[in-house]
């Protein structure tokens, strides 16, 4: 694992140290020095993978001021700390309702429900599962009359509705703009207030002044009506489905129905619930369309049409059918909101940045947010877009290893907005961690590393499908052009299992084997030998990674590169060989010393004559961080290469950071540096291929100042 992450995964915690004040975390010290509901929960996530008595006062702490109704309330207020935020108790004034706990201080409405999600998420990270139980079993009922709650005073043909922007955890969501817009505040009245959110350097980033008087507006009518769930219905001009709120319940829903399950309690309300609430969204709040879901506007009766990444949240909440998440992905993974190949921009900003008021500073109308990103990864994973997904998680753990654990981030420079040490983000960075690197280690690799002695034969069974030699690499590629279709997913992952098993991987081994009759000098010119030491290469991994049952990464088998080997015309290559050897015309390995060949190898022969820098993005290590899996012909392989390389190079791999004189790359960059020249070689590349005009001028303009740094490799399966 990557020094760097284990030095972050450090800051993380100690933002969240300084954030702890004995039973709940502030979000930040200053801005929010309050307990928050969802914030609470994302903490608690965090907490789950190293102090789980802490995820579980954290979120004690918060439901032991539930309201008697079943309302978890959007913030617990803090006695020692009253005074430092807006609004606070005295504007609240919660004790109007017979629902409002005895011996806490709550403001009066509440946040998307994610608690259920998190508990589950304590349950099955920590290492002593009777430990936790009875924490389960105390928080169980109070999570049921928590979603109770919203399903009795909360549901509108079948939609939980939110009352406030601030319920809906995006206060400022430019989907909010028209009905707040279209308040008459002179019908209730609003006290004058002092906003303490504002400082010096923080205006443009925060919700208006405007946006504030119709926040307390809407208090204010809560007040007059006591908070009462009927009134407010009636009376209060904003009356939501928001889209966010009822994929989180409904992921929620689905964290319940497990949890039921360990405790085996019935489940029958909740799978209710799930219905009403999937059948609701999947119907009323999708547009095929515009390829998003939209909240709707229940007093108007009409959908709130903003382009935001709440409308892709019902991939989260498991409510999107196929068909609609692969509509919805497809707008997902656009320029709009940075899609994979755009390159140069971090994922997912809030709002589509292709709309006249996307703001890039501007809260929760554009910049990108660490919880949404996590929430979209789970989704992401769920509906199986494993790049994507790696990609929002590579932006969770970039973001802040480079700028910071900021509230929120410049999709298009990285930069840090809002309250720094922002404490969902060291938490939610932390998970990422943990999932990607440290439980990988220590639950997958250190059982099931292995290390390989002596060279493994891929190639080494009596069967062979061609006798005619002259057919063999075409019939290869031919086969390896079948198994893309058959088992490569369209982003370029492999599906290693139902390969493993196919009819068309025992007819591809048949022609591995025939490749012990292959004669090599049969490849004549450059450009063939170039093209079938690629795709040998990019099947030798496939079949090494197939047939050691591999199952979460390559570095599970120390060797794999250099052991597992394909018989070639009766002499052995590894991929190290073909890569090392032949492709980079006999350079060292990254961490070695020596060259691949020594002097006296009879496979020198085969050395390519130059040494073609585009390689290394076609060939295929089996790990996510690698170049998507291609098929390369002899015909077009310079084509193909050019491709190759302008895909990389233009995808988030390669980051022009203008505003910080930064170069982030891949590593891959960094382990054959000499292979490309060094630093000036590296940038002289990038020029060459990038899409982006502006970005580019600034790197030949800045050559000298420009700062590289590297991006982590993911080595986990491309599976
Ligand atoms: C109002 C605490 C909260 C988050 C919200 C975020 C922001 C509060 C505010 O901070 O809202 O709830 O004062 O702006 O919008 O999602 O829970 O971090």
């Amino acid at each position: 694992m990557a020094n760097h992450i284990l030095l972050n995964l450090k800051r993380a915690k100690y933002v969240l140290d300084k954030n702890w004040i004995g039973n709940f975390t502030q979000p930040s010290r200053f801005l929010y020095p309050h307990q928050w509901n969802w914030d609470s929960a994302f903490i608690s996530i965090g907490y789950s993978h190293f102090n789980t008595k802490r995820a579980i006062t954290e979120l004690t702490s918060l439901f032991n001021a539930q309201w008697k109704n079943g309302m978890v309330p959007q913030i617990v207020f803090t006695k020692k700390n009253l005074g430092s935020y807006f609004p606070e108790p005295e504007i609240w004034q919660t004790s109007r309702s017979k629902f409002a706990p005895d011996n806490y201080l709550t403001s009066g409405i509440s946040m998307p429900p994610i608690h259920a999600y998190a508990v589950l998420k304590i349950y099955e990270n920590s290492l002593n599962k009777n430990k936790v139980l009875p924490f389960i079993k105390w928080i169980f009922p109070k999570l049921i009359k928590s979603h109770q709650y919203f399903y009795k005073y909360r549901c509108h043909d079948d939609f939980i509705y939110v009352i406030h922007p601030w319920e809906s955890g995006m206060d400022n969501s430019p989907a909010w703009d028209n009905i707040l817009e279209n308040i008459d505040i002179n019908k209730v009245t609003v006290p004058a207030f002092k906003r303490k959110d504002l400082s010096t350097d923080n205006a443009e980033m925060r919700p208006k002044d405007s946006d504030y008087t119709r926040y307390i507006y809407l208090v204010e009518l809560f007040k007059k009506y006591s908070y009462q769930e009927s009134k407010i219905f009636e009376n209060s001009p904003f009356i939501v489905a928001d889209t966010l709120f009822n994929s989180v319940i409904s992921a929620s829903n689905k964290a319940l129905l497990k949890l039921a399950k360990i405790l085996k309690n019935d489940s029958t309300e909740i799978l209710e619930w799930d219905n009403r609430t999937t059948n609701a969204v999947r119907n009323k709040l999708y547009s095929e369309k515009d390829k998003i879901f939209y909240s709707y506007d229940l007093k108007n009766n009409s959908l709130l049409k903003a382009d935001t990444a709440a409308g892709f949240m019902p991939l989260f909440g498991g409510i999107a059918t196929e068909k609609q998440a692969e509509t919805i992905y497809s707008y997902l993974n656009s320029t709009g909101f940075c899609s994979l190949l755009q390159g140069n921009c971090f994922t997912i900003p809030n709002y589509d940045t292709k709309k006249t008021d996307y703001d890039r500073k501007n809260y929760w109308r554009g910049p990108v947010w660490i919880n949404i990103n996590w929430m979209l990864w789970e989704g992401l994973k769920r509906y199986a877009y494993i790049q994507k997904a790696d990609d929002l998680a590579r932006d969770i753990i970039q973001l802040p290893v480079r700028f910071g654990f900021f509230e929120y981030f410049d999709s298009f420079n990285g930069r840090g907005y809002g309250t720094k040490d922002f404490s969902w983000s060291a938490a939610l960075f932390t998970d990422l961690c943990y999932e990607y690197y440290i439980k990988h280690k220590k639950n997958k690799l250190s059982k099931t590393r292995k290390i390989l002695l002596n060279s493994i034969v891929l190639n080494n069974e009596s069967s062979y499908a061609i006798t005619d030699q002259k057919n063999i690499s075409q019939l290869l590629l031919t086969k390896v052009k079948e198994l893309k279709k058959e088992f490569y997913t369209d982003s370029g992952t492999i599906n290693y299992q139902s390969l493993q098993k196919s009819k068309q991987y025992n007819e591809y081994k048949m022609i591995t084997n025939s490749l012990r009759k292959f004669d090599l000098n049969m490849l004549n010119s450059e450009n063939e030998k170039k093209a079938f030491w690629i795709n040998v290469y990019n099947t030798v991994i496939v079949d090494s990674i197939v047939q050691s049952g591999i199952k979460t990464s390559v570095k599970e088998v120390i060797g794999l590169f250099s052991k597992c080997k394909y018989n070639i015309g009766n002499k052995l290559f590894s991929a190290d060989d073909i890569e090392h050897g032949i492709l980079r015309c006999n350079a060292r390995h990254a961490f070695r010393k020596i060259k691949q060949f020594h002097f006296l190898n009879s496979k020198k022969k085969y050395i390519m004559k130059n040494l073609d820098v585009r390689i290394h993005f076609a060939l295929v290590c089996g790990s996510r961080s690698c170049a998507p899996i291609k098929y390369y012909s002899s015909n077009n392989i310079d084509n193909d290469l050019e491709i190759a390389t302008r895909n990389f190079i233009n995808s988030s791999e390669v980051m022009v950071l203008p505003e910080n004189n930064r170069l982030l790359v891949s590593s891959i960059f960094k382990w054959y540096k000499n292979d490309f020249g060094g630093k000036n070689g590296i940038i002289n590349i990038i020029l060459k291929y990038l899409n982006n005009e502006e970005k580019k001028e600034f790197l030949s303009n800045n050559r000298k100042k420009i700062k590289i740094e590297y991006l982590y490799y993911d080595w986990n399966l491309n599976k």
